[in-house]
């Protein structure tokens, strides 16, 4: 690529040099970390100008003032309307000019995760490479010499990404990147997401393993852990087979202490060498003192799993109490996890796994907790129940509904809700749709539906019944009974949109 500077580029490439030797050296000291403060960064510069409010002042004219570089207001998308927001998932780009960075964007989805954006005006207009569409069109990526910028995560984009970023190193890098023949993108994709359930077995290793209702043991005598693969070689797998995202849950983590559990980090560096698509990371992450009386906060403990490859941290036991909490006081404290840790990597990192027990009733009268009229009645003829929330791992029950707690998060900073049910899970029946429209119609952050998954139809009965912006299964994918190119190509087949995958 050729390309003559005017004076007017040479200052911005200097100016951003400058910011870049900065970024690089804090860069070097806490690596994914900054691939995680997506929700305030507005837009991505090549490369780790990704610094959340520092882009902003410099790019942008807006209430803070910036340095008015590129003429724009940042603004947080509007949830009002019934818009999801964070904006998280695979979405399409509309090219506006030519750039060769984007050449193999064409038709394919790419990773989004942010709640702010810049929208494309007449002055900000010769900057704009590309747009996008979530509500309204927003700017994706800006376009100006050598200057690229996109808001979108070419890092976690699979090979689409990849080969943006050799582009931008090397121009005249060929295209590598499959076109799909069908499944072109157009909107936000419904993403399919594969869930590694994580714990060390009898003898000590690490192991994927998977419960039936949360059973994770062999009915044999010896009651062995199921043992259904290596954490790292699955998720490889995983991602070449298409999936959309990663989750890592580390199943014990509510009696061991992650920071003590270091093979699960590894796991997580690991995996992050070679897998392209954001990765979740759950288990443990709570406040805790070890036994030399050293406090440690859950923010450092999230910390730890961002700086080891995690895009999103999860959050299942303490986000119970933090919400019991703020519903008895109605007060913020600012000092739960789910508070701390959205402050500093923004609410989009911040992930709450519900695991929820059905509880049949004959009447919505007889609890406090919110009630849906179920599909099919109950063993005694019941036609209402709720989703009572558990923690450790399914172990101990609370005061507090599904509903109710999904609510409470989303006030606490949760910026996406992994909605388990125990009732369903490992049976293979398909997922608990009552429960998931009661919970996805009661919050406006998306919502991962898990649990249940057992044919391909499944998937498209959820897209289809409910406003869940996810799917996760786990057995069938670990069994190899259903491939994950199986369910989009039935996904796409049924005109649910997803991103493509190699095999379509
Ligand atoms: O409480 O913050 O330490 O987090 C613990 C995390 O570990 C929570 O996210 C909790 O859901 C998870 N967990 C704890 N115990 C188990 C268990 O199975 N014994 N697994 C467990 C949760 C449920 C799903 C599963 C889906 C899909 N696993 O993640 O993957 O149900 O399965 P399917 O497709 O086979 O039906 P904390």
């Amino acid at each position: 690529m050729v390309q003559q500077w005017s004076a007017y580029e040479k200052g911005i490439s200097e100016l951003l040099q400058l910011i870049l030797m900065r970024l690089s050296l804090q860069y070097a000291m806490f690596r994914s970390s900054f691939f995680s403060c997506a929700d305030t960064q507005v837009i991505f510069l090549f490369f780790y100008f990704l610094l959340s409010q520092m882009i902003l002042q410099i790019t942008f004219i807006c209430a803070v003032k910036g340095l008015g570089l590129i003429p724009g207001v940042v603004g947080r998308f509007d949830s009002s309307n019934g818009l999801r927001v964070p904006h998280i998932g695979w979405n399409a780009l509309q090219t506006t000019k030519d750039t060769e960075i984007l050449d193999d964007v064409g038709g394919h989805h790419v990773y989004f995760v942010h709640s702010y954006r810049v929208m494309p005006t007449d002055a900000n207009n010769e900057w704009i490479s590309s747009i996008c569409n979530y509500g309204d069109s927003f700017v994706s990526s800006i376009t100006r010499g050598n200057v690229h910028a996109v808001q979108f995560h070419p890092e976690k984009s699979g090979d689409v990404g990849i080969s943006i970023l050799k582009k931008f190193l090397d121009p005249s890098s060929s295209s590598k990147t499959k076109k799909s023949a069908i499944g072109k993108a157009s909107r936000l994709a419904k993403r399919v997401i594969a869930c590694l359930d994580v714990r060390a077995n009898d003898k000590g290793d690490l192991v994927v393993t998977k419960g039936d209702q949360y059973d994770v043991r062999e009915q044999s005598n010896e009651k062995e852990v199921r043992n259904l693969g290596k954490p790292v070689d699955l998720a490889g797998q995983y991602y070449k087979d298409g999936a959309d995202e990663v989750s890592f849950l580390n199943i014990t983590g509510f009696r061991d202490f992650p920071l003590g559990d270091l093979p699960m980090l590894q796991i997580l560096r690991y995996t992050s060498e070679n897998v392209f698509v954001p990765l979740t990371v759950g288990g443990g992450i709570r406040d805790f003192t070890d036994g030399n009386g050293r406090y440690y906060s859950s923010l450092e403990v999230a910390s730890e799993y961002f700086r080891s490859g995690a895009d999103k941290i999860s959050v299942g036991s303490d986000a119970v109490y933090a919400a019991e909490e703020y519903l008895r006081t109605g007060v913020k404290t600012g000092k739960t996890s789910l508070e701390q840790i959205s402050r500093v990597y923004g609410n989009q990192a911040v992930v709450v796994s519900i695991d929820p027990r059905r509880v049949y009733v004959r009447s919505p009268d007889d609890v406090e907790f919110k009630t849906i009229k179920v599909s099919s009645p109950g063993p005694s003829g019941e036609e209402y129940a709720w989703y009572q929330c558990t923690v450790n791992g399914g172990r101990e029950v609370r005061p507090i509904g599904a509903f109710e707690l999904a609510k409470a998060v989303e006030e606490l900073g949760a910026g996406e809700i992994l909605l388990n049910c125990i009732d369903c899970d490992g049976q293979g029946h398909g997922f608990d749709i009552d429960l998931i429209k009661l919970v996805s119609d009661a919050v406006t952050i998306p919502v991962i539906a898990s649990s249940g998954a057992g044919a391909v139809e499944h998937f498209s009965e959820v897209f289809e019944k409910t406003n869940a912006s996810a799917a996760l299964a786990a057995g069938i994918f670990h069994r190899k009974e259903v491939p994950i190119s199986s369910v989009k190509q039935h996904l796409l087949q049924n005109g649910i949109e997803v991103r493509a995958c190699d095999g379509h």
